[in-house]
């Protein structure tokens, strides 16, 4: 080798150490404003430690919880800022970064958890997770937050028409206040972890939640009727900063988007586990149950249902309904 050539390979090594020891371990951080005792909590913790696992230790992700980080929303912004690499969050402020996800929050839309999945992995939500990259967040998977129930501290809820003049805290979603509106609700938008102390000290009425949310956050403590309307299936989605998802290794590619996979079957899992012991708990834990008939909470929103019709297109919600 002649000495110049030789300068430059040694250069090159040295270059190549440095980016090695630079990259020897990546630190990102993952958020949720929920609980780490939770159908999230497993989610981000399986995530982490799949990731970690998957790249030999070279890249760790830090969960943290209960909106340690801050609200849904702030934390969206946060991961299309890129101040924070990843999130774990409900649609509920989606919607406002990406309209198109704006369809998944219609009350009454799924049948149940299993329609619900089927459409998300299915070509209708896999197309869907796309529309979030010219927002500057790459979706590497849908997840699940459940199948939203209402509580409140007022009144049981047993008909339609109990829940009129009721103050409830919503999220801030406009699918989901435009609907509340024509159940007669008096919605309050307001960040999660706002909700504990608003309902404690009677700002609202109520609120609406999987009972996974219920029960990690104690709502039961404060609420006391629960009634299982099932009014809308809440999903939820695992997002990342685009950037910091464009600049890994195809191979790291995958084995985020591999993460976040076995991070959705242990969330979906902890959801079956809630949603078949959540009533018997919450009783035991002082709260009044009440079974409702759904049929009627369908048919108060029938009014609302033909607007979201007009909006969304009919066509494109049927798509949803009718998937099998
Ligand atoms: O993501 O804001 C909400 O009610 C959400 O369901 C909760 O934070 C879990």
């Amino acid at each position: 080798m002649k000495p110049k050539t030789l300068a430059m390979a040694g250069a090159l090594a040295a270059a190549l150490v440095v980016a090695g020891a630079a990259s020897a371990q990546t630190n990102m951080k993952i958020s949720i404003s929920v609980a780490q005792n939770s159908h999230q909590g497993v989610a981000i913790d399986t995530f982490a430690k799949e990731v970690e696992m998957r790249t030999n230790g070279r890249i760790k992700v830090q969960p943290f919880y209960s909106g340690a980080l801050g609200g849904e929303r702030e934390s969206i912004e946060a991961v299309q800022l890129g101040t924070q690499e990843l999130t774990f969050t409900s649609t509920g402020p989606v919607p406002n970064f990406v309209p198109e996800v704006r369809i998944l929050d219609i009350p009454f839309l799924f049948r149940d958890k299993a329609h619900a999945r089927a459409v998300l992995d299915g070509p209708i939500g896999q197309e869907m997770l796309t529309k979030f990259d010219s927002k500057g967040m790459k979706a590497l998977a849908w997840a699940e937050n459940g199948v939203r129930h209402m509580t409140n501290n007022k009144r049981p809820v047993n008909v339609p028409d109990d829940l009129k003049g009721l103050k409830m805290r919503t999220m801030e979603n406009p699918v989901h206040i435009a609907a509340y509106k024509g159940f007669g609700i008096v919605t309050t938008p307001m960040a999660f972890p706002e909700v504990f102390t608003a309902l404690q000290q009677g700002t609202v009425d109520g609120q609406e939640n999987p009972l996974s949310v219920i029960m990690s956050a104690k709502f039961d403590q404060v609420q006391k009727y629960l009634a299982l309307t099932g009014h809308v299936y809440s999903p939820a989605v695992f997002l990342m900063n685009k950037a910091a998802f464009d600049k890994l290794s195809a191979a790291d590619k995958q084995a985020f988007l591999d993460a976040a996979k076995v991070a959705v079957k242990a969330n979906r899992a902890r959801v079956d586990e809630d949603d078949a012991k959540g009533v018997a708990e919450l009783r035991s834990k002082g709260m009044q149950v009440a079974e409702v008939d759904k049929a009627k909470f369908v048919a108060a929103l029938a009014p609302v249902n033909a607007e979201f019709e007009k909006q969304f297109g009919k066509a494109n919600i049927d798509r949803i309904r009718n998937y099998k």
